[in-house]
């Protein structure tokens, strides 16, 4: 992995990519019904038999109410030119959108809902067939850190470690037991189509998602206002200390379910982890140092949220605007995804 992924000027806490590789599955039509299977068990990887058992025990705490939030068609100011906002991500100009009628889910899909699916479909994730993903160094111990190669030079906290994937999102010794209602990770966007494909939905657009981040708040950095910490209270989940290596405090996902919702009810649109959108990425600096070919040409998906992984220290895309993007086959410790649905219209 030579070639930086960025779209950003700078480096950021947020995406280095997987490279497209040759496609092995069609990829503008994604199948819950991996095409390829491997024929021998990547090395990591848990064998057959204690995968089934372990996603059948994730599955068990999985709700069965799937619950959306309707919108009909409006518009609003999308984008930020506010100081803040980093204007080579393509956050602004400001301008007015529009959004036709959707529904949009509360939380991102959590570990146990991906797991009932996998327990449905046998969908094996992009991350299982690489025999890799990518996870924030903070969150392996010294051994693991020194097993595991770095493959950017400019983000050197993301370590690519075999056998990582939605259940063990840290790698061989990793559980998600214990964080069943935590967002999945380490799935890719093809991944998420294909749960989004699974369940009749799809993934927001980047502008669908950004309006139901602003819960109804004209130009505010933050889903709730103005201010990041107002009266000193932490309203997301995003880098305890400096980052990446003054932690202070648990630094990881939580519960897709926790903080404060927004005006309109969803939780965790800034901050815990990006969510994968339907959009490509486009309008960003395509001259600033950095800037990957895909992100030029608009061929990678747009990520927008931020995650646990961004700090006022080093990236402040933890902002309603803000927006980053990786290839679709990226798999990352601290990216998951939510739901969106056009409603059927009235005859
Ligand atoms: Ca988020
Ligand atoms: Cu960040």
């Amino acid at each position: 992995m030579t070639e930086a992924q960025h779209h950003s000027a700078s480096a950021s806490c947020c995406s280095p990519g997987r490279p497209e590789a040759p496609q092995d599955a069609p990829k503008s039509t994604p199948t819950i019904t991996p095409t390829v299977t491997p024929t021998t068990t990547p090395p990591g990887a848990l064998e057959p038999a204690a995968r089934a058992a372990l996603v059948s025990r994730l599955a068990a705490a999985a709700g069965s109410q799937l619950s959306l939030i309707g919108f009909a068609a409006d518009r609003f100011r999308m984008g930020s030119e506010d100081p803040q906002a980093y204007s080579e991500d393509g956050e602004g100009p400001v301008r007015t959108a529009r959004v036709e009628a959707f529904a949009i889910s509360p939380t991102t899909v959590t570990v146990a809902e991906f797991a009932r699916f996998v327990q449905a479909t046998g969908h094996l994730t992009d991350a299982e067939r690489h025999g890799d993903a990518l996870v924030f160094e903070g969150l392996l111990d010294p051994a693991q850190r020194a097993a595991a190669p770095a493959p950017e030079p400019l983000t050197p906290w993301w370590r690519q470690v075999r056998g990582a994937a939605w259940f063990a999102p840290e790698g061989p010794g990793s559980t998600a037991v214990g964080r069943e209602e935590h967002p999945v990770t380490q799935v890719s966007q093809r991944d998420a189509q294909a749960y989004a494909d699974w369940v009749g939905a799809r993934l927001p657009t980047e502008t669908e998602w950004e309006y139901a981040a602003r819960g109804g708040l004209d130009q505010q950095p933050y889903p709730w206002g103005s201010e990041r910490d107002p009266e000193g209270r932490r309203r997301m989940n995003i880098f305890p200390g400096e980052f990446p290596q003054g932690v202070v405090g648990e630094v990881g996902t939580c519960a897709a379910k926790s903080f404060e919702p927004n005006g309109y009810g969803l939780y965790n649109t800034t901050g815990n982890v990006w969510e994968w959108t339907a959009s490509g990425f486009t309008g960003g600096d395509a001259a600033a140092p950095g800037a990957s070919g895909a992100a030029r040409s608009g061929s990678d998906p747009v990520l927008r949220g931020g995650s646990y992984m961004c700090h006022s220290s080093y990236c402040r895309r933890y902002r309603t605007s803000a927006r980053t993007c990786a290839s679709a086959e990226t798999s990352l410790g601290h990216t998951g995804f939510r739901l969106a649905f056009t409603p059927a219209r009235p005859d």
